[in-house]
């Protein structure tokens, strides 16, 4: 699907590296919504018309009949509306306990902490900042690696969710950018290998992108 025009003119713009993008990859594919994939080739560009015109400087974005949409949870859900199949999806307000709510924010959180790593340079000296940053991150995928059975038993009845395409996203891409090693998180490493054998993950798997 990824790569080929699809002629209704959905178009994502992001990178097979980023865990952002893939999280609207995934719903792209889970959706069953055709789109054409333009990588972003330069993540150091000044302008926006480097990312699809998006002002943030950032991917994912997503060009739809309907506009331009900046970042995952928005494009997620226009792809849920231009979505032919009819999905049982569980967005982040659904999420009305403590334990699902925090657990989506700390997940949101951490995927954007390993931005900030990976932008710093993750062999880069550790300032306090990043110190802080690190630590923020360690201790939030410890307490998702505690808590994610509890999470998943209380998740309401739904094909697909928000919060579990991102919690996949950010522990496969932990391991694919060497941020933290997954082996003290078994719970959450299981949990990924679950998700991991879907096929729109199968799809999508993270990768590099060859300039030019
Ligand atoms: N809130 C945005 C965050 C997007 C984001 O941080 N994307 C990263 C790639 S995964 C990015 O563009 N990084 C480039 C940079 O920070 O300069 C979303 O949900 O999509």
């Amino acid at each position: 699907m990824a790569g080929t025009l699809s002629g209704d003119g959905v178009v994502l713009i992001g990178r097979s590296s980023s865990h952002f993008t893939r999280v609207a990859r995934i719903f792209a594919e889970e959706l069953g919504v055709p789109y054409e994939f333009q990588v972003v080739t330069d993540l150091l560009a000044l302008a926006p018309a480097g990312f699809g015109g998006n002002p943030a400087l950032r991917v994912p974005m997503l060009k739809t009949g309907s506009g331009d949409w900046f970042g995952s949870i928005g494009i997620c859900r226009e792809l849920a509306r231009c979505a032919a199949r009819e999905l049982r999806v569980v967005w982040p307000e659904q999420l009305r306990t403590p334990l699902l709510s925090n657990a989506q924010e700390l997940v949101l959180q951490a995927m954007a902490t390993e931005v900030e790593l990976i932008v710093a340079g993750l062999n880069a000296a550790p300032t306090p900042h990043l110190t802080k940053r690190r630590a923020g991150l360690e201790a939030s995928v410890g307490w998702l690696n505690d808590h994610v059975d509890a999470v998943l038993a209380m998740m309401p009845e739904r094909d697909l969710s928000f919060l579990e395409t991102t919690l996949f996203c950010l522990a496969e891409h932990l391991s694919f950018r060497e941020v933290l090693a997954m082996a003290p998180f078994e719970r959450l490493a299981g949990f990924a290998r679950i998700f991991a054998q879907r096929p729109a993950a199968r799809a999508t798997p993270f990768a590099f992108d060859v300039a030019g």
